[in-house]
Order: C-alpha cells, then sequence, then structure tokens
C-alpha cells in the first residue's frame, strides 16, 4: 500500500489496502496519456523549474527524497507541468468526500508533487526584463502565509514553491502564522518538518481565532526582511515571480505590488494562467470585482503589457509592501473580524494616502479560488461582512459610501465598531478624497461621479418603483411595490444620461429594459419640473403600463402614469 511509502499524505489515505498496484498502473496510464500528447518533453524542458533557485537543495537535505515517494521517484507526477490531475477510479469516491474538507479536490492536491513542476509562464519582454533585475541592495523579503486548517499538501506545496523559484539572497525567511487550526497536522508535525527546509521558516501560533487580518498584523510583527511578501496558503509562485515583486518597491518603496493570480483549478488542480489585461474594482455593494483593463492604462504604458499596470484595487491575497511603508500607511484596520473588505480599505488608503496598487504583469502566482468557504464564521457571515465593509465606506468614502448603503440597507443592524483610529490615520496623513479616488485612479468605476440623485424611483399614482429585480442585463426592466429600503431599488440618474443600478443600465431602445451601462450614453434626462423621465433617443417617455410593465410613450405633461419622483435629487 503507497500510504507507507509515504507519510505525508493525508491519514485518509492510511486504510488503502492493495492499491498499490492498481494505482501504480493508473498512474503508468497517466504518464502514457501524458506523453502521447507532448506533456512529457514539455516537462522535462522546463524541468529546471525543480531546482531553479536553491542549488542542490535535494542533495543537501534529502528532503526531496522524502516528498516523492521512492518506488514513484522516477515517475513523473499527476498535475505535473501544471496539468489536470486525473484521479484514479478507485479514488473517486474519496475524493468526492474529501472535498468538502477545504472546498478544494483534496485527493488531486495529495497525489501531485509538492514540487510539482510548471512551466515558465513569462512572456519574452518579461523574461528579457529579468535582466534588469540583477541589482544589488535590492532588499530581500519575508513571505507571509496566514491560514486557519489549511490541507497539508497545499500549504506544503506553497513552501516549496516559494523556496525553488526564490533566489535565496532575496528570501530572508518564511512566516507562517496559523490562526487556531485545530487539525493535527499542522501541529508538532509541521514544525518538524519545516525545520528541515534550507530556508528559515517561522511559525506564528493564535490562540484565539483572529481572522486572517490580525493574522498578517502578527505575520508582520514577526517578519525581519526588508519586504513583506503576504500570500494565501494554497499558491504556487512561478519561475521569476519574486523578482520584478521586489523590483517595483526598489524603484518605488510606495508602491504595493501584486503579482497576476493564475487560476489553481479546485478540482483538477490544473494551473490555468490568467489574463493580463484584467485589474480589480469592485461594485456597489463593495465586493471586490475583476474588470477588463481601459485602453487608456494601455496607453499609459505604451502597450507594453510586461509593464507594471495601476490597479485600482488589489484582490488581497498577494503581495508585497515596503515593511516600513506597511506600518507608516497604517498597516491593516485591526477593528476588521475574520475575511473580507481588508483588500478594498487598503487599496482605498494607498491611493488616497500617496501610495500605489500596482499589478506586475512579469510575475505570476496561481492560486486555488473556491466556491464556498470551507471554514467557520463565528457570529455569521453577514454579521462579519457588514461589520467589515462599514469600516471601508465609513473611513474612506466620504459622501460615495451612500452608493453602498442605498444597495445594503441591511447593513446597518451590524455594529461597525470604533473607527476613530482610523479616521485619526486619514487626518493625519493627510488622505485625499474619495472623489479624488474616483476621478484620477478610477474613472471606470460603476459609481458614477456626477450622479444628479440617488434612491429610488417612484410613479406616485401605482406607488409602484423602478426594480433591478437582481436580473440581468436584457431582461426587462419592472416595476415593485416601493418598500423604501433600497436595495433593487436603488438608482442613480447620472449627468451622462444613465438610470443606473451598480453596473447595470436601463435603456429603452426596442423596450425598457437592463443593459450594461456605457458612459455618456445620454439615454434619459429629467426635469423635476415636469417630473417626467425622457429617452431621448427616441424622445418618448417612461410610463407605467400594467401593475409590472414599464413602456415608452408620448410624453403628455401631468399624466399620472408618466410622473416620476426621484429621491436625494441634487439641485
Ligand atoms: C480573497 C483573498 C484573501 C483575502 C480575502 C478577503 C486572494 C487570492 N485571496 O479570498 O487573501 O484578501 O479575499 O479577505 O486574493 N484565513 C485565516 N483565518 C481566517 C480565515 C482565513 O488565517 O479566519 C486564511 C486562509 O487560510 C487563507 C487566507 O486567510 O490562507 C485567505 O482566505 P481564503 O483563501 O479563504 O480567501 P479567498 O482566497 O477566498
Ligand atoms: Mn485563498
Amino acid at each position: 500500500c503507497w500510504c507507507i511509502l509515504d507519510v505525508w499524505f493525508l491519514s485518509y489515505f492510511s486504510n488503502c489496502a492493495n492499491e498499490n498496484s492498481n494505482f501504480d498502473k493508473q498512474l503508468h496510464a497517466i504518464n502514457k496519456a501524458e506523453e502521447a500528447a507532448g506533456g512529457k518533453n514539455e516537462v522535462q524542458g522546463k524541468s529546471r523549474s525543480l531546482v531553479p533557485a536553491v542549488e542542490n537543495v535535494a542533495k543537501d537535505t534529502g528532503f526531496l527524497d522524502k516528498i516523492l515517494p521512492s518506488a514513484l521517484r522516477s515517475a513523473s507526477y499527476p498535475g505535473d507541468g501544471g496539468k489536470a490531475v486525473h484521479i484514479p477510479a478507485s479514488l473517486q469516491a474519496k475524493s468526492k468526500t474529501a472535498f468538502k474538507i477545504n472546498q478544494f479536490n483534496l485527493v488531486a492536491s495529495d497525489l501531485m508533487s509538492l514540487n510539482r513542476t510548471l512551466p515558465d509562464y513569462r512572456s519574452s519582454q518579461c523574461v528579457s526584463k529579468a535582466r534588469t533585475y540583477q541589482v544589488k541592495d535590492f532588499g530581500d523579503t519575508s513571505v507571509i502565509i496566514v491560514f486557519h486548517n489549511e490541507a497539508w499538501s497545499t500549504l506544503l506545496r506553497t513552501v516549496h514553491s516559494v523556496i525553488f523559484r526564490s533566489p535565496r539572497h532575496l528570501l530572508k525567511e518564511i512566516v507562517l502564522v496559523d490562526d487556531a487550526s485545530d487539525q493535527e497536522h499542522l501541529k508538532e508535525r509541521l514544525d518538524e518538518y519545516v525545520s528541515k527546509l534550507p530556508v528559515p521558516v517561522n511559525i506564528q501560533r493564535i490562540p484565539v481565532r483572529g481572522g486572517l487580518i490580525r493574522a498578517r498584523l502578527k505575520g508582520a510583527k514577526a517578519a525581519t526582511g526588508k519586504v513583506l511578501t503576504f500570500l494565501d496558503a494554497h499558491c504556487e509562485a512561478t519561475e521569476g515571480w519574486l523578482e520584478p515583486l521586489l523590483y517595483e518597491i526598489y524603484k518605488n518603496r510606495k508602491a504595493v505590488v501584486c503579482p497576476i493570480i493564475d487560476v489553481i483549478d479546485d478540482n483538477s488542480f490544473a494551473y490555468i494562467t490568467g489574463s493580463d489585461m484584467t485589474w480589480g474594482g469592485f461594485n456597489w455593494r463593495l465586493n471586490f470585482r475583476w474588470y477588463s483593463v481601459p485602453q487608456r492604462e494601455l496607453m499609459r504604458r505604451r502597450n507594453d503589457r510586461s509593464e507594471p499596470l495601476r490597479s485600482p484595487t488589489m484582490a488581497g491575497g498577494l503581495f508585497s509592501i515596503h515593511k516600513e511603508y506597511f506600518y507608516e500607511i497604517g498597516s491593516y484596520d485591526s477593528g476588521m473580524n475574520i475575511w473580507g473588505g481588508e483588500n478594498l480599505e487598503m487599496s482605498f488608503r494607498i491611493w488616497q494616502c500617496g501610495g500605489q496598487v500596482l499589478i506586475v504583469t512579469c510575475s505570476r502566482v496561481g492560486h486555488v479560488f473556491r466556491k464556498i468557504s470551507p471554514y467557520s464564521w463565528p457570529g455569521g457571515v453577514a454579521t462579519i461582512l457588514n461589520h467589515n465593509t462599514q469600516r471601508i465606506a465609513d473611513v474612506w468614502m466620504d459622501e460615495y459610501k451612500d452608493f453602498f448603503y442605498k444597495t445594503n440597507p441591511g447593513v446597518k443592524d451590524t455594529d461597525p465598531g470604533d473607527m476613530t483610529e482610523r479616521l485619526k490615520l486619514r487626518e493625519k496623513l493627510q488622505c485625499k478624497p474619495f472623489k479624488w479616488y474616483l476621478e484620477n485612479i478610477y474613472p471606470e468605476s460603476n459609481i458614477p461621479l456626477n450622479y444628479i440623485a440617488l434612491g429610488q424611483i417612484k410613479n406616485p399614482e401605482s406607488r409602484k418603483c423602478l426594480d433591478s429585480g437582481g436580473k440581468k442585463g436584457g431582461e426587462p426592466a419592472t416595476l415593485y411595490q416601493c418598500h423604501g429600503l433600497g436595495g433593487n431599488q436603488a438608482f442613480a440618474l447620472t449627468a451622462d444620461g444613465n438610470i443606473q443600478a451598480d453596473d447595470i443600465c436601463i435603456v429603452g431602445s426596442g423596450s425598457v429594459r437592463l443593459s450594461s451601462c456605457r458612459a455618456n450614453s445620454n439615454e434619459w434626462s429629467y426635469s423635476a419640473g415636469d417630473q417626467q423621465l425622457k429617452n431621448n433617443p427616441s424622445n418618448l417617455c417612461l410610463a407605467v403600463v400594467t401593475h409590472q410593465d414599464l413602456t415608452l410613450e408620448k410624453c403628455i405633461l401631468g399624466k399620472p402614469s408618466q410622473v416620476w419622483v426621484l429621491e436625494n435629487v441634487k439641485s
């Protein structure tokens, strides 16, 4: 049984009597298939990925032998070359049940080598740029990885990929912060394992669950490197990932830099490269979202996609920041709990207070994106998220926080806690207003800079309000009983003619329907005097037809079905 070959596989493999020969056969078949597809050559061609930065790690410590069970040593491994892992039939059932533990395919991860090989994903421009990174006095980094009940194989693969793919002189240490995990493998066994690694690994433990924000603060305190590099605990660093990050900070100590976050498939563990044409934004609900990089940002970089791009926000999990600057700029909001919001808080703060958030397109790190969170949320998900997001809105967004509160009427039931310290910080650092951020850093955001009204749009006769009903583009715009709470009935009327709810707008061509918003659409105009919403292209007016439907018809002043009352109209 191959469980005895390898203590590094998790215990649920330990009852696998007589599976060995079966497994070998399947592995052989997988390799054959990959060979036929040319996979083997690719892996061998890039075999330097195995030990690129740390010379003779395997020979010196012998730990590679332990990670790669000896019976399988000469084989290529499932997932090698960034390929999908094929689960042998005998493990299919196990892989289904084990999925729930971490909300990713733990069996797939455990079948892979902790040193899985990956192709060099860098563009040729990035590879040629790598020469400029040979500068002296670059500054080293501490890599900080926080986790709560992370799987052994994903955690250690993160650590291994960092060690194997970072130049030794740039990697001061790895700091692991265990946020009150209760899983056995994260206790003494982890200490013992990392003590054998060729790079110092400092393990910090938090006895009572503090959440990822406080865990990162603890990691930062313990770190001794010049730069802090944060990673989630289920990542894989790729060839040349670190140098371009540190280089940007070396050039500008106020740059907060993120790699491109590639996708490690949560089921197959295939490594799927993400686009360098995507950046971070957010919606009215203050959810982080990926959007296409606009043309203007490409032009600023003179179409050189290997140049770092200025991203309005960061995803949050993977970034480097100068350690002194991290503290100067207010580290993290330690009033935030468990998970969520800290990435937007940091993004707004960095931009508004004189720094930059960059996506360094020559650096790529894979991350297992999950669909569901695997761990507990003490006090409830909504309470935690509402608590954290209110702190972002209240401290950083000035009057634009109304967009958040209008669409999320329920958040106010949650106490955001004391924000005095954060408000003082903003004052002390003399940070710019949110309007400046929207105008200069993120004019493409869903938050319209020039809005005439924000709130419900009501037809008094029917007592109905426009309601996006959580629907998507293409569907008809509808009406519902006004509830006065906002939510799906929160719309902005903008100076450039949009009736907008987050990223969706109401348009009048053909039928009255929802569609994605266009800047300067000049679709609608409203005058508070005649209380009509005129559809400019058709020169018709918005009217109620039945209790739910909307139409466009010839404008007749004072006709009750054409009367609309808007909220918070700016004079
Ligand atoms: C994304 C970020 C994540 C964080 C989060 C918002 C990426 C790739 N990931 O969510 O870093 O910014 O958005 O808050 O950008 N953890 C703890 N204690 C906890 C909960 C989580 O230590 O109480 C650890 C967890 O084990 C993991 C890290 O924090 O290593 C991030 O958590 P996640 O992977 O569940 O978050 P993710 O990737 O969905
Ligand atoms: Mn994650």
